[in-house]
């Protein structure tokens, strides 16, 4: 998205604070480091070739976590590195519904070996595939993987190994039906993340200890992010006929004997939405356990790596609840604006508590303003409940920390809102400079 229509969409949103963010972001992000705006293939010649083609490879596949990521202290920032693109490289496999399927399952399994030979490249992927070229050239992976240190390559291939297993599992014709299934298929994909990554925290000796006995909220933290991600593909997943959705869940809500595609036709949006807040009830019961998390981090670099996903999730569901553009055009999400604003905001636990406290009560309206005008809806007290526990959440570690938390105002003035609309008119006709 350019920048003109990234500053349109809030200044239509008459999001001033957004406005201003895009601004900062835009003229502060120039003081690049090393890799951070690599984009096109180093030189084979280059004595550090291997490692500048990950950094390629890590900007190319993800852009805006990339450079999160590069943030990370030195010490953390490689293994990282190597941890997401092999990540990304078993889920690649895991995607291609091109492959056949034992060879699939055959890699997926021995993925882990995989990340001990050297030279091993991997060229069966549909020329669809949109990561295809990070298996053609995996070898650059290996070669940077093999030469981290023992401690890092211990973990790395450990959740390798317990992902690449149930990952063949689920593509060997294991289905999310029940909400274990639903929590088991997402422990594999996101869950181990949230393990693998404590783990390398704790071995760069840069962390709390306390997170080496954690598993639980660390998991949690995956399953929030990929419960969000499961939730806003809803249209993207249904056309390529791989929903996520738990069906001991959607089945309540379609037609008797439909199928969960019923979901998208406009006149079952009641039921819909209704399966959808539902949904989004669960993924709420989990943030208890990301602010745990986040709350015992110590180092600055990796609280912000971890808050700024999870701060994106809680405003991708406070943008998705209860409407139904989920269900009419795919592709959607929240701006740009709101994206960098709540970058800027992640530096510390207390500045993230505030936003998930707004959040909560904002998502708290929504759900009282919405009462009775769903006769297929029942999760309202199911809402109403995760968002009491975030609240409560926040108080009780106000209270541990004596911090007093004053009532949000309003901002923003009515003439504000008009100059923002003037800008917005002058930017549309294209009467202010800003590049693209
Ligand atoms: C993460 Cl190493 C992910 N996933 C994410 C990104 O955040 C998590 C994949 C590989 C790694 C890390 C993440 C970040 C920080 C702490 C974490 C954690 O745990 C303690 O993972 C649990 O989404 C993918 C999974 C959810 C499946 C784990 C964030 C990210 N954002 C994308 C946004 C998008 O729309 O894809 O990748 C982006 O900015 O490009």
């Amino acid at each position: 998205m350019s920048a003109k229509a990234a500053l349109l969409s809030s200044l239509k949103a008459g999001q001033l604070s957004e406005v201003t963010a895009l601004l900062r972001y835009g003229f502060l992000s120039k003081d690049q480091t090393q890799y951070k705006t690599l984009d096109s293939v180093p030189p084979r010649s280059s004595s550090d070739y291997n490692r500048a083609m990950c950094y390629y490879f890590l900007n190319f596949t993800s852009r805006s976590f990339a450079r999160v990521i590069q943030e990370l202290d030195a010490e953390l920032r490689h293994p990282v590195c190597i941890f997401y693109l092999v990540l990304r490289g078993l889920d690649t496999v895991e995607d291609d519904m091109t492959l056949p399927l034992d060879r699939k399952v055959e890699v997926l399994r021995s993925f882990w070996q995989i990340l001990e030979k050297r030279g091993w490249t991997f060229t069966e992927n549909g020329p669809q595939e949109k990561d295809r070229v990070l298996l053609v050239d995996f070898d650059v992976v290996i070669e940077e993987f093999l030469g981290l240190k023992e401690k890092y390559r211990e973990v790395i291939a450990d959740i390798t190994k317990r992902m690449g297993a149930g990952m063949a599992d689920f593509v060997s014709g294991k289905k999310v039906v029940t909400l274990d299934d639903y929590n088991l298929y997402t422990h594999y994909v996101a869950g181990l993340v949230g393990l693998g990554l404590t783990g390398l925290f704790v071995a760069s000796g840069l962390e709390n200890p306390k997170l080496e006995n954690q598993d639980k909220i660390a998991n949690e933290m995956g399953l929030f992010l990929q419960k969000v991600n499961i939730l806003k593909d809803f249209l993207t997943d249904v056309k390529e006929g791989r929903l996520f959705w738990p069906q001991a869940v959607w089945e309540l809500y379609v037609p008797k004997g439909a199928g969960v595609e019923a979901l998208a036709k406009p006149e079952n949006l009641d039921r819909a939405l209704a399966c959808l807040n539902h949904l989004c009830a669960d993924a709420l019961d989990l943030v208890p356990s990301c602010l745990d998390y986040m709350s015992l981090l110590k180092n600055q670099s990796v609280f912000q790596f971890a808050a700024i996903p999870q701060l994106m999730a809680i405003a991708t569901i406070h943008h998705f609840f209860n409407n139904p553009l989920l269900f009419q055009q795919s592709g959607n999400k929240i701006r740009r604006g709101l994206a960098v604003k709540l970058i800027e905001q992640s530096t510390d636990i207390e500045s993230v508590k505030r936003i998930y406290y707004n959040y909560a009560l904002s998502i708290n309206d929504k759900n009282g303003r919405r009462v009775g005008t769903n006769p297929y809806d029942e999760s309202f007290l199911r809402v109403s409940l995760a968002c009491s526990k975030i609240v409560k959440w926040i108080h009780v570690h106000d209270k541990e920390h004596g911090k007093v938390r004053a009532a949000g105002g309003a901002n923003g003035t009515f003439w504000v809102a008009v100059l923002m609309a003037i800008i917005a008119i002058l930017l549309t006709f294209s009467m202010l400079p800003v590049a693209h």
